[in-house]
């Protein structure tokens, strides 16, 4: 199918929706016969990033590799779609100016705190609360959120079908697909 190659960039607190939502995006481009790949903390922190952990040096270490293999597959014409924390500004700055303008595409995961700690999937929420994990997002470690996203989803107030229709749109309105 003919599409334009880009980076999918989520951002967001852990829990927020950023893996769900890639994974169920690159499913409907699947549907659509539109080449993508999920990066995410399986596929990343447990390989090419594993000697990293989560002091700022090692967050910003980890998006700046983060964003130059996402560059890589995106010369290789793919979509590619991350979900990471990525909390801080510059280090997100430093993704999109590794890229062509129309070719980044920062999406934040709006949550509640309080509704990523209800939803504690892995129990890290409260972990942190005991503190058993001493710098995690949110906690006790800083989130910046973005002023300019490409797109805002407030993942407490929509479905992930929702979601889904509103970044396929986006990426219409684009022309990437
Ligand atoms: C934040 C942490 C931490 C700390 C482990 N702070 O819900 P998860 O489990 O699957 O997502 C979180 C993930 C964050 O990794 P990222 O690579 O996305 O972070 S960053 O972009 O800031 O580099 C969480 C888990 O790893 N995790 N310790 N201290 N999240």
């Amino acid at each position: 199918n003919q599409h334009k190659s880009c980076t999918i960039w989520f951002t967001g607190l852990s829990g927020s929706g950023k893996s769900t939502l890639a994974n169920a995006v690159a499913q409907r481009l699947h549907d659509l016969d539109v080449g993508s790949y999920v990066l995410d903390g399986d596929n990343i922190r447990h390989g090419l990033n594993k000697d990293l952990g989560f002091s700022p040096e090692d967050r910003k270490e980890n998006i700046r590799r983060i964003g130059e293999v996402a560059k890589l597959f995106v010369d290789a014409g793919t979509v590619v779609l991350t979900a990471f924390i990525s909390p801080y500004k510059e280090d997100r700055q430093q993704v999109r100016d590794l890229l062509e303008p129309d070719e980044f595409i920062e999406i934040y995961t709006k949550c509640a705190l309080d509704e990523c700690e209800k939803r504690d999937p892995k129990g890290l929420y409260k972990k942190a609360r005991k503190g058993e994990i001493p710098e995690f997002t949110g906690i006790n470690a800083p989130y910046e959120e973005p002023d300019q996203p490409e797109l805002v989803i407030e993942t407490d107030q929509n479905t992930v079908a929702q979601s889904v229709d509103k970044i396929i749109a986006l990426l219409k309105e684009r022309a990437i697909i």
